[in-house]
């Protein structure tokens, strides 16, 4: 039976874009390899953050079936490729899985056919990787299929922002094939914008990530020297962030994880440097932004000595250990650094953190405390790294023995020292 759409890989990309297209009226068909993911999802079981299960069952209800049966491809007017883009050793992304997505489609690619890639790359992935696979089918990509790219902005915890209302950039090999690919998310979104063609699209993705990666870094090494200098950097961002206009508030962390922002700069980089030079801004954040773990670890240890404790011996209870506050993700999170430097220099960890139930570093445990109350007060120091609204930061300052609030949320006290 034909099908509007075939999105391949049911993650946090894939999922959403599948319900937001099944709201939209379209006839939805996921294909993932995971069989135990489509079992999941037939039973109206989800395993994305964003999307409950009822979102699932009304997905179902629409008509929306999960498979690993590639042949659905045949059927398809339009395949979408969500599949996960990691970081290889390369330092670029590792495209294995966007390569067996594209080997698939080849096999069943049928002309008429609106291919889109959304997974994050490298600009010029998707006319030298995806196309040369996809015309290993005989038809040529912008006569016989349409193939464009459109950068997926699905925010892991934004109850604001979704697919709908969040514009879409698409870029196509051809005008055609961008007019097509824009006519297709005109179904799905408010409001589709269209780049000259696939590289700038992709290039979209990565300057929004890079940005924020290469500011994040900067005010993290302002946090440094602010420091050291007794400039009292939480105050200078939020005053500077009253000016109503050119400038965006960025604040210093314990480091940056997330499946984008430490991630996609890099496969720029990956890109820049087969031109034999740096990208020079992104490996310097790069550099910063790993650095911070380390940091927080030296000032926690600083705030010990003051109180005449050592950290080996000491017990630190840490605070949040998802990458951002108010989720359960935990992919490329600051706090495993953190974990490990301590346990390197002799300490013993502890987490709370009400999103994550069990938690292991390195494959040791760390142990998870669940009376806030108490654990604060065993704690020789105790470090907020995200601050999940769970969280009464006014009792945690008044409870903690000695609080490191890498997030400049507490209200500072003897005890209580910011970043
Ligand atoms: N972080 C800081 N200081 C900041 C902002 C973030 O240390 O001022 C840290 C966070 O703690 C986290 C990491 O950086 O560890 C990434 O945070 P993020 O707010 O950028 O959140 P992400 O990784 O979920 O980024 C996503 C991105 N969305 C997409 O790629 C589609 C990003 O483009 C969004 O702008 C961002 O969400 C958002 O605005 O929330």
């Amino acid at each position: 039976m034909r099908s509007d759409l075939v999105v391949i890989g049911l993650g946090y990309v894939g999922l959403p874009l599948a319900v937001e297209a099944g709201r939209s009226g379209l006839s939805v068909v996921g294909l993932d390899r995971d069989a135990a993911t489509v079992a999941r999802l037939n039973d109206g079981i989800s395993h994305v953050d964003d999307i409950d299960d009822a979102t699932v069952a009304e997905l179902r209800a629409q008509g929306f079936t999960a498979t690993t049966d590639e042949s659905v491809i045949a059927e398809a007017d339009t395949v979408v490729i969500c599949v996960p883009t990691p970081l290889a050793g390369h330092g670029g992304p590792e495209l294995v899985m966007v390569e067996s997505a594209c080997a698939a489609i080849s096999r069943h690619l049928t002309p008429g056919t609106l291919v889109v890639l959304e997974s994050t790359t490298y600009p010029g992935t998707t006319e030298e990787v995806v196309l040369p696979i996809l015309e290993g089918s005989g038809l040529r990509a912008g006569t016989d299929f349409h193939l464009a790219f459109s950068p997926e902005r699905v925010d892991p915890g934004n109850k604001i922002y979704g697919i709908r209302n969040t514009p879409k950039v698409v870029g196509g090999y051809t005008q055609d094939c961008t007019t097509t690919a824009a006519a297709f998310y005109g179904k799905l979104v408010d409001q589709v914008v269209q780049a000259s063609g696939t590289r700038e699209a992709e290039m979209a993705k990565l300057i929004e990530n890079t940005y924020r990666h290469v500011n994040i870094a900067l005010v993290n090494e302002m946090a440094i020297f602010s420091h050291e200098l007794g400039i009292d950097l939480w105050d200078a961002i939020s005053c500077a962030a009253t000016k109503p206009f050119g400038y965006q508030a960025f604040r210093p962390g314990p480091g940056v994880g997330g499946h984008c922002i430490p991630i996609d700069p890099n496969y720029l980089a990956h890109k820049v440097r087969t031109l034999g030079y740096p990208f020079r801004m992104v490996e310097l954040a790069q550099e910063i932004n790993a650095r911070m773990p380390r940091y927080v670890v030296e000032r926690a240890q600083q705030l010990l000595d003051h109180s005449g404790t050592t950290l080996s011996g000491a017990q630190v209870l840490l605070l949040g250990v998802t990458y951002k506050a108010d989720i359960a993700d935990q992919r490329e999170t600051s706090a495993r650094d953190v974990v490990r430097r301590l346990r390197t220099l002799g300490a013993e960890v502890v987490y709370h953190d009400p999103h994550v139930g069990s938690w292991e570093v390195d494959g040791t445990p760390v142990r998870a405390v669940t009376d806030l109350d108490g654990a604060l007060g065993d704690a020789d120091i105790s470090i907020l790294l995200q601050r999940h609204s769970a969280y009464d930061l006014a009792a945690i300052g008044n409870r903690a023995r000695l609080l490191l609030d890498t997030r400049g949320s507490a209200r500072p006290q003897s005890h209580v020292v910011r970043l």
